[in-house]
């Protein structure tokens, strides 16, 4: 355990206040000499050009400082959905969090989501709700949505006064002279002989009480509640202290055998690429050769930063447990291994998808492959973006999440590589599944010298089942090492079906094969693959798939007919509102293709009286003409002359 350092994510809903809070502790600990504030872009993390103009965040930033003798690595993350796939990143680096709630617009869609994820990886917080200053701010409200929506008895470790307004004020609950005692009993009952102990009236003390507190909230038995201001400056001293006694020192040990893992990519003007790494074990030294055992590498550490905003100093060595940025990884990419450590195999359900694809184009021609390069440069920091290149057809394709992810990278375009690029108006990703089961079949025997014969069966899979593989032909029939092959092209095979879409939800069987001692070639079921693949997709006819989201919307009562009757018109559907003092809360499900306007014009129809929140929640099937059909793209397997062509040529 390094007892001196925390590593810390600062969570929250787009606006709540996460960059003021971070900003504040950075002032606190005495790294700036004065909070800089978002509202006029002078902040240490939003350092941005198009983030101080806009006022948001839209990449995550890292801050270091001490508090007590402890250093604390905190990442402020942008909170709007459109730039999930950071924050989920980031996820894979800490050991705690501060899930930051708005006390005016309490909890959001979002803000479930972040919680979710953070229940899913085990990942201790403390929840601090923010903006007790604010008209509206409704401390009662939030705790009981914390209790119904999330099943969780929140420990609130404050009351607080006057709330609403600039003289709010807070008192603490929890402190070496004042301890209530609900919050007295709730941490003893995480331990028998305190139990004990205190039901035969022995009341522990401060320091054991604190030292209970923090072993609970490290099992995620606890998430402690603090109250402040931002805007007032208020509760952050208590923030911090909290978050040095309640949150998880890192494992580790500086001894062991050197294991980290690259969690985030960014470019800096001179050095080019920084990995940004969390070290799990030894210790890395500056000048030192690494083994990358992701990339099957080793790079030489040109040199080692701690980060703070856009600002870094320079290190001699990083030990286990602790955050850097390190230059001369020109092979790493997210999610690397360093080192002989353990590597992941964990798999968690994404915060967001990619719902969108957009086409890019560099409104000077000439900038074609500028473009080009710099989309892979944007992509290998940000690899949710999946960026496609069809040279053939000069076509530069990317996934996004939603509008302002697609605004933000284009002024990234302008302001860091000087290239003005035009997003055209993206089409949801749609997917397809086969309708039927059906059998695919390729003989592949000319022009000599190949030989790959199969024969597949494929067919619907579960929804959301993804791609199932197996193989019922004989290693007597086709060779093991033409087997690997023909597994290892499936998922590329799948990438368009016959509706120009990705295939998913099949499974696929290959019950028949032939190979041939003399003629046959690894390459040649790499060829023969896809044919039969498509062959099958043909001749079982395949449905399209669109993402829906879940929604959920709060308005008031005059607002219900005009809502439910948009929702019916959008192809969506609703459950029984529930009706509260006037307001009405609507949870169901959308298309994302027919909703994906509908927050602004929900939000203009009601005068901002009504809010609403989405998540994604899943593809369902959607008839052709409700959805896009759109024609393969490059050179099909169904036209084998040319694609035998194509691929024999790329295989020399
Ligand atoms: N009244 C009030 N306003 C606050 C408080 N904290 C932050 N704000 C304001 O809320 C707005 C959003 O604050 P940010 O710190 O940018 O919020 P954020 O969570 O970092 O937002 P994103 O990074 O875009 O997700 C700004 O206008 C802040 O001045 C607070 O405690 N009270
Ligand atoms: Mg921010």
């Amino acid at each position: 355990m390094k007892e001196n350092i925390r590593n810390i994510v600062i969570l929250a809903h787009a606006d709540a206040g996460k960059t003021s809070i971070t900003e504040l502790m950075l002032f606190h600990s005495g790294m700036i000499k004065k909070p800089g504030s978002v509202d006029d872009g002078s902040t240490h993390t939003d350092f941005l050009a198009v983030e101080r103009e806009r006022g948001i965040s839209v990449r995550s930033a890292h801050t270091t400082f001490l508090w007590n003798d402890v250093r604390i690595n905190l990442v402020d993350t942008p909170g709007h959905v459109d730039f999930s796939a950071d924050v989920e990143r980031i996820l894979t680096a800490v050991d705690g969090a501060v899930l930051v709630i708005s006390a005016a617009e309490g909890i959001q869609a979002h803000t479930g989501t972040l919680w979710n994820a953070l229940r899913a990886r085990n990942i201790p917080a403390i929840l601090f709700v923010n903006k007790l200053d604010r008209m509206g701010a409704d401390i009662e409200n939030v705790l009981m949505d914390i209790r119904k929506e999330w099943y969780l008895e929140p420990l609130c470790m404050q009351s607080a006064d006057h709330i609403g307004t600039t003289d709010v004020e807070t008192t603490d609950l929890f402190s070496k002279d004042n301890i209530a005692e609900n919050i007295a009993e709730t941490i003893v009952a995480g331990d028998e002989y305190l139990m004990e102990a205190y039901l035969d009236g022995a009341v522990p003390d401060f320091e054991t009480l604190e030292k209970q507190l923090a072993q609970m909230v490290s099992r995620c038995d606890i998430y402690p509640v603090l109250f402040g201001s931002a805007r007032l400056n208020m509760g952050i001293d208590r923030l911090l202290d909290a978050m040095i006694k309640y949150l998880p020192a890192p494992d580790g040990d500086a001894a062991d055998v050197m294991s980290a893992r690259v969690f985030g990519i960014s470019y800096d003007k001179t050095m080019g690429k920084v990995a940004h790494v969390r070290l799990f074990g030894g210790s890395m030294s500056n000048r030192e050769l690494v083994r990358n055992s992701t990339q099957s590498v080793d790079e030489k550490v040109v040199q080692l930063r701690r980060m703070s905003g856009s600002r870094f100093e320079e290190l001699q060595q990083v030990v286990a447990g602790d955050i850097a940025g390190v230059c001369g990884f020109s092979s790493a990419s997210v999610g690397d291994w360093l080192g002989e450590g353990a590597s992941d195999t964990s798999d968690f359900k994404p915060l967001q998808m990619p719902l969108l694809t957009v086409r890019v184009k560099a409104v000077n021609e000439k900038e074609y492959s500028a473009l080009a390069a710099a989309l892979q440069q944007l992509c290998s920091e940000d690899p949710s973006l999946n960026f496609e290149w069809l040279r053939d057809e000069k076509e530069m394709n990317i996934s996004v999440m939603g509008w302002i992810q697609m605004e933000v990278l284009e002024r990234i375009l302008l302001d860091r590589f000087g290239i003005a690029a035009t997003f055209e108006q993206p089409t949801v990703i749609y997917k397809e599944t086969p309708s039927f089961v059906a059998e695919g079949f390729v003989r592949y025997w000319m022009p000599k010298p190949c030989w790959a014969i199969l024969k597949f069966r494929i067919g619907p899979g579960e929804p959301g089942s993804g791609v199932v593989y197996h193989s019922e032909v004989s290693v007597d029939d086709v060779a093991q090492k033409y087997q690997n092959e023909v597994e290892q092209t499936i998922s590329a095979s799948l990438k368009q079906g016959i509706k120009g879409w990705e295939v998913t939800d099949i499974e696929i069987t290959l019950i028949e094969g032939e190979d041939h001692e003399v003629h046959s070639r690894p390459g040649d079921f790499v060829i023969a693959t896809p044919m039969g693949i498509m062959n099958g997709l043909v001749n079982s006819g395949t449905t399209l798939l669109e993402p829906f989201v879940s929604f959920r919307i709060k308005a008031t009562e005059e607002l219900l007919g005009p809502v439910t009757s948009d929702i019916t018109k959008m192809r969506g559907s609703f459950e029984n509102p529930e009706m509260d003092n006037g307001k009405f809360t609507l949870n169901g499900f959308l298309p994302v293709a027919t909703s994906h306007d509908y927050p602004v014009k929900l939000s203009s129809r009601s005068g901002g009286k009504a809010s609403i929140s989405t998540q994604f929640a899943g593809y369902r099937p959607c008839a052709d003409e409700l959805g896009v059909v759109r024609p393969y793209k490059g050179i099909s397997p169904l036209d084998e002359a040319k694609w035998i062509l194509k691929a024999r040529g790329a295989m020399q």
